[in-house]
């Protein structure tokens, strides 16, 4: 794959922000392109790789982006998360599903060899099996997001079986990390409660204390787009809707770990219901034996590790400064 020259939807939000270094570590700055939208890539970034402006609402936009740079693999990570999408019903509706399918259309119309889409575990609902939940089973969600999501599952097996195209991806769970915080899902909780403990010792969490979901620290999340994107397509049974686990938590058990950083670290609670309610149709764990067996998942970080990582990056980034990016 150190040939192909990479286009990232979505570059400068959360997972992008991550991902973009790792692939230029990878395969090198001239092979990595950002597409960005309405928004300038951070300083580290801005000389050393080129960006684009793209609205995954306009095809033409993507396919001009996919040509003039001469792209092979596409990562799509334009998305609207899912409290967001609750609210923002049509912009959910233009980005989640109309700015998917353009994407599809124009790496299928071009020459790209691989796209990689990203599905959640909003792609399950409350008749899914909460515990464990199987890679292959009832799928129900309720969220407009999550709807979103099984579109985008349904649609890389179709463009993959029908279109020839080799899509692939995960379901990923709560992402935790520290460079750019996430914006609008129900998950941010597991990030904003390290801003909280590290600015002023104290949280107030909008989540039950009891909730418990899946989660997964950044590192891990870039190390499992990549293998999948490495891996040979010979193994792969599945395509956008492989389950990726590495450790689950309620907000309380969470609190704990970080109490064990700030032992006066105060955990407070208003729920949000809304939040709340999306929580409880979602999984609490995830079998991911799928992806080990297909192309070899192995998450490193469990959940101390990543709070003492968390908090050592953290704590640069916001109070010793300057952060050292890889
Ligand atoms: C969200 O909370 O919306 C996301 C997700 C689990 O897909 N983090």
């Amino acid at each position: 794959m150190s040939k192909n020259r990479i286009l990232v939807i979505g570059a400068s939000g959360q997972i992008g922000s991550d991902l973009i270094p790792r692939l230029i570590d990878r395969y090198g700055n001239n092979n990595v392109v950002a597409g960005v939208y309405n928004c300038e890539l951070p300083d580290d970034l801005k000389n050393i790789i080129p960006d684009v402006s793209i609205d995954v609402t306009k095809y033409d936009q993507i396919e001009k982006a996919i040509i003039d740079n001469k792209i092979d693999v596409v990562y799509n990570l334009a998305s609207i998360l899912s409290t967001l999408a609750e609210k923002e019903f049509q912009l959910a509706y233009e980005v989640n599903f109309n700015g998917t399918l353009n994407v599809f259309e124009a790496t299928r119309n071009t020459e790209v060899k691989q796209l990689i889409a990203v599905s959640s575990i909003a792609a399950f609902g409350d008749r899914s099996p909460k515990i464990n939940t199987p890679n292959d089973t009832i799928q129900n969600p309720n969220t407009i997001y999550g709807i979103s999501k099984v579109f985008t599952e349904l649609l890389g097996n179709y463009y993959f079986e029908k279109k020839g195209l080799d899509v692939r991806g995960v379901r990923f769970p709560g992402i935790i990390s520290w460079k750019v915080e996430p914006t609008a899902g129900t998950t941010d909780y597991a990030v904003e409660i390290f801003y909280g403990a590290i600015l002023n010792k104290s949280y107030t969490c909008f989540l039950a204390p009891d909730t418990r979901l899946p989660m997964m620290y950044m590192p891990d999340a870039i190390s499992a787009l990549i293998s999948l994107s490495e891996c040979d397509s010979s193994r792969l049974k599945h395509r956008v809707d492989y389950n990726v686990a590495s450790m689950d938590f309620t907000p309380a058990e969470l609190a704990i770990e970080i109490k064990r950083k700030i032992p006066d670290f105060e955990m407070n609670y208003e729920i949000d219901y809304s939040r709340q309610e999306i929580a409880d149709s979602w999984p609490s764990s995830l079998d991911d034996s799928a992806a080990r067996a297909e192309w070899d998942w192995d998450p490193k970080f469990n959940l101390s590790g990543m709070v003492d990582d968390m908090f050592e990056n953290l704590t640069a980034k916001l109070i010793d400064g300057p952060i050292h990016l890889p």
